[in-house]
């Protein structure tokens, strides 16, 4: 049953009701190592279903459009406070609808468009707002791109610097969404600096590690940072922008009115909870235990012969190249999905496959640490990947069926928040 259970949902709207208990079900079977995704707590989870969402708020506290604002108000600067706390911030919006949106507001505030902006391209790491060319981003800027060396899959630090220096870009953003190894945000910064460019860090993927100190912290390299709120940090789906007290005021402008009307303010809530959380020694362990998860599982997957983009991870990621195995991302993540491991496929750096039938998948630990599971269950994991690759190969149904099976008895010892 969903938790907080939805008993007045079930009586107004029951297919819907009925849909949202199987997707509960799903998440409750099955081993969730899609590196962007994580179970919320449920403390979480009562904040998004709160009557904050009936209320209007355009404006920043103290300074809105509409009435009515005496909770919203603090709930707002609660949330503001405790993400400073939290990342030792000078300046934090919590109003971002989610990590694209979040990302068009720092080009709102900090670019024109036609100006040069610089980022990692999408197939080597880089998320689609960083100027890859489908992306607004890369339609309204002239965008330069950056990868990662073919011989180490780490971004190569030469590079970036002889690219900055010839195309002066504005802004460079570093971080990505496929990026398994440490973001080197003094080296960015130095070459930043170099060129006069506003360094933006986009943390969406690692946040939860920055905040439990499992990864180093953009601040004091990187004049802005963006970061989602669901994925390590294990908050409701929203993001965050942060900066130095200098680009405060531009950023604020550019998310609302430049870009935004009424922030969410059951979201802002949530993320209040969730900051509040991730505060607590505790969460220190979550993110020590997620990158203890991450490097185990590549051990085990390395021992069992999978190909791992740069060799292995420093975080929360693992990207696996499985050309070695003989099948492609796509139908390797479908019959893992058939097996109750969920994951995605996704490209690898230079790919010679189509991104959406691409070479590799993409796992990470951030959700099954959530749900308990520790560093000696990994090398089952590995095993469990292994055997529906295999099976898959062989068009073998019945032992993905089988795997299917084992992961649902295994999981079911395993609390997840939000389904009891
Ligand atoms: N969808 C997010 C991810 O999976 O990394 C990026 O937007």
């Amino acid at each position: 049953m969903h938790q907080p259970a939805i008993p007045h949902l079930a009586a107004a709207d029951p297919e819907l009701a009925q849909l949202v208990e199987g997707e509960a079900k799903r998440q409750f079977e099955k081993v969730r190592l899609i590196a962007s995704e994580n179970y919320v707590s449920t403390a979480v989870l009562e904040a998004t279903g709160t009557v904050l969402t009936n209320k209007y708020s355009e404006g920043y506290a103290g300074k809105r459009y509409y009435e009515g604002q005496q909770f919203i108000d603090q709930i707002e600067l609660l949330a503001v406070a405790r993400a400073k706390a939290v990342f030792g911030v000078d300046h934090a919006n919590v109003q971002t609808y989610s990590g694209s949106p979040a990302n068009l507001a720092v080009y709102l505030a900090l670019a024109a468009p036609g100006d040069t902006v610089m980022g990692m391209a999408l197939p080597a790491g880089g998320h689609l707002t960083h100027g890859w060319s489908v992306s607004a981003t890369g339609k309204w800027f002239n965008a330069v791109q950056y990868g990662v060396r073919k011989d180490t899959g780490r971004v190569d630090m030469d590079e970036v610097r002889e690219l900055a220096l010839a195309e002066r870009p504005k802004l460079i953003f570093c971080g990505g969404t496929a990026i398994p190894r440490t973001i080197d945000f003094p080296a960015f910064a130095e070459i930043a600096r170099e060129v006069d460019a506003v360094l933006v860090a986009d943390i969406a993927h690692i946040a939860g590690l920055v905040a439990g100190g499992a990864h180093p912290s953009p601040v004091g390299h990187a004049q802005v940072i963006s970061t989602t709120t669901h994925k390590t940090l294990r908050g409701p789906r929203g993001a965050m922008l942060m900066s130095d007290a200098e680009h405060a005021k531009a950023l604020d402008k550019a998310v609302f009115p430049g870009l935004q009307g009424g922030p969410h303010n059951h979201t802002t809530a949530a993320i209040a909870v969730a900051l509040a959380e991730a505060a607590q020694p505790s969460f220190r362990d979550y993110a020590a235990g997620i990158v203890a998860n991450a490097a185990a599982l590549a051990d085990a997957l390395t021992e069992r012969g999978f190909d791992l983009v740069s060799g292995g991870t420093d975080n929360h990621l693992i990207l696996v190249d499985l050309t070695n195995k003989g099948i492609g991302g796509k139908p390797a993540a479908q019959a893992m999905d058939r097996a109750g491991i969920e994951l995605n496929y996704n490209t690898v750096p230079f790919d010679p496959r189509k991104p959406f039938d691409p070479s590799g998948v993409r796992l990470g630990t951030a959700a099954i640490t959530t749900r308990g599971l520790g560093v000696e269950q990994m090398p089952q994991v590995a095993a469990w990947m292994d055997r529906a690759i295999t099976a898959a190969n062989d068009g073998d149904e019945a032992a993905i069926g089988v795997v299917a099976g084992e992961i649902a008895e295994h999981l079911a010892g395993y609390p997840m928040p939000g389904w009891a």
